[in-house]
């Protein structure tokens, strides 16, 4: 096993028997949601896939390793530090272990971290994408390099506006990564059930999850899969109100000269804030509604297996 590599024992014995895990991320809990909602979160996250029959894995860097796996005091620890823990993306893990630091992952370090470990499915609220304004800022996520090559599959609730969605989609399709509706033809945009835009394949059941991303990888095809869910309807947002709070982000972030790393967080934070705590409710419920959907997916992939 890689020697970087620390995975809860609870974890370790599901994934030597077969049994479904399914991969949290840290940067939702330090960077995605204020404290104390952010802890709350993600301990209920851990119940409803532990309800749903298989074993939470929230994954992060502290002191310098790789964990596969928290304990509530591991994810207090997060949450209360917040924002003054490093976000962690492909190019910082070296750098972080080295130093003995900890580290918040996002999707990409989570899926690496993930597939490290033997854990096929992972549950989160939103990936990062192609920004708008790409064609001059560059500004790509490396979360769609990772579906590129990890193969990992995440679980999400489609695309906030903050990104291109249309160049999203172009990015995956040019990198072979399905994107699938699960109960929809339309990408679902976080807040809202739809978009403009159509995924590449409706399926309505678990198990055709499971079995097409196995299939994947038995052939050996690398990457992932990026399965968009829909925010239940009693929790959607209205479209006009949302996305007005986004372009206003999105224009305050341009002015600020805000780029990098802190382009994310920043936008995701002004975002909460000028629609005054709403979307947080609803993020926090379309994170409930994906573990449940991801532990269904590893239940399936299991008794496949
Ligand atoms: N989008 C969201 N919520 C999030 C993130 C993105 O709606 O919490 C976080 C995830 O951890 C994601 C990261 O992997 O931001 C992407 O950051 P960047 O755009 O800097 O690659
Ligand atoms: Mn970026």
């Amino acid at each position: 096993m890689n020697r970087y590599l620390d995975i809860k024992p609870e974890v370790a014995e599901a994934i030597a028997a077969n049994r479904p895990v399914v991969a949290l991320e840290s940067t939702i809990i330090s960077h995605g949601m204020p404290y104390p909602q952010n802890v709350e979160t993600a301990l209920a996250v851990e119940k409803i896939i532990r309800d749903c029959g298989a074993v939470p894995a929230t994954i992060a860097v502290i002191g310098g390793r790789l964990k596969a796996g928290l304990t509530p005091e591991e994810i207090e620890y997060f949450g209360k530090k917040g924002q003054a823990i490093a976000k962690a993306s492909r190019r910082d893990l070296a750098v972080l272990c080295a130093r003995g630091e900890d580290g918040a992952t996002t999707v990409t370090t989570t899926m690496i971290i993930a597939h490290m470990a033997g854990i096929h499915v992972f549950a989160t609220g939103g990936v990062g994408g192609v920004h708008r304004g790409a064609e001059t800022t560059m500004d790509i996520s490396a979360d769609l390099e990772e579906l590129a090559s990890t193969p990992v599959m995440v679980v999400c609730a489609g695309c906030k506006s903050i990104l291109d969605l249309g160049l999203t989609l172009e990015y995956l399709e040019t990198h072979g990564v399905p994107v699938i509706g699960y109960g929809t033809e339309i990408l679902p945009a976080f807040y809202t059930r739809e978009s403009e835009f159509r995924v590449d394949y409706r399926m309505d059941a678990p198990e055709e999850i499971a079995r097409a991303f196995r299939v994947k990888n038995e052939m050996g095809l690398r990457g992932g899969m990026l399965v968009t869910n829909p925010i239940p309807q009693e929790y959607s947002m209205d479209a006009a109100v949302i996305n007005k709070a986004i372009d206003q982000a999105v224009e305050e972030a341009k002015e600020k000269g805000i780029h990098g790393k802190a382009a994310t967080p920043f936008l995701l934070a002004r975002i909460k804030d000028l629609t005054g705590g709403d979307s947080l409710d609803s993020n926090i419920q379309l994170v409930f509604n994906n573990a449940r959907l991801a532990a269904g997916i590893a239940k399936a992939y299991c008794a496949e297996g």
